[in-house]
């Protein structure tokens, strides 16, 4: 019975040991008045953890992962705090294989958007095509397709 404790208890450490940290910037050039995530496209595997860093002494930014770009199910928090400031940072685990894809909602018309790659790009099955924000369809209810 130790034993086998100790075998499952051994086994956790190790997969959990696999795990490792990423980081992507959120930052500013100054020059071209560009703000971005760096890297914009970051390829990790499952149970890997991502911190967002705020880098910008200017601009306020955050984190929205898009409804319909991230695989269906996923356990993500779906938003970073609304307004966060150089220093701030925002860590989010990935569990879930597929594609990831956000945006810096206050520039997103600038272009400020990334995607982040969990061991594979998620197949056409596995994207959601769930509405904004994904809690609008109360459960239970009876589906009305046409
Ligand atoms: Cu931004």
């Amino acid at each position: 019975m130790k034993i086998l404790l100790m075998g499952a208890l051994l086994s956790s450490v190790s997969f959990m040991a696999q795990a490792e940290d990423f980081t992507v910037h959120m930052k500013f050039n100054e020059d071209s008045g560009a703000v971005y995530f760096e890297p914009r496209k970051l390829e990790i595997k499952k149970g890997d953890t991502v911190t967002f860093v705020h880098k910008d002494p200017y601009n306020v930014h955050n984190i929205m992962f898009e409804p319909n770009g991230v695989p269906k199910n996923a356990k993500i928090p779906m938003m970073s705090p609304e307004e966060m400031n150089e220093g701030d940072s925002w860590k989010v685990t990935f569990n879930q294989s597929g594609s990831y894809a956000y945006h810096c909602h206050p520039h997103y018309d600038a272009g400020m958007m990334g995607e982040i790659i969990v061991d594979r790009p998620s197949t056409p099955e596995e994207k959601s095509t769930a509405p904004a924000m994904g809690h609008h369809h109360a459960e239970g209810s009876s589906p009305n397709h046409h």
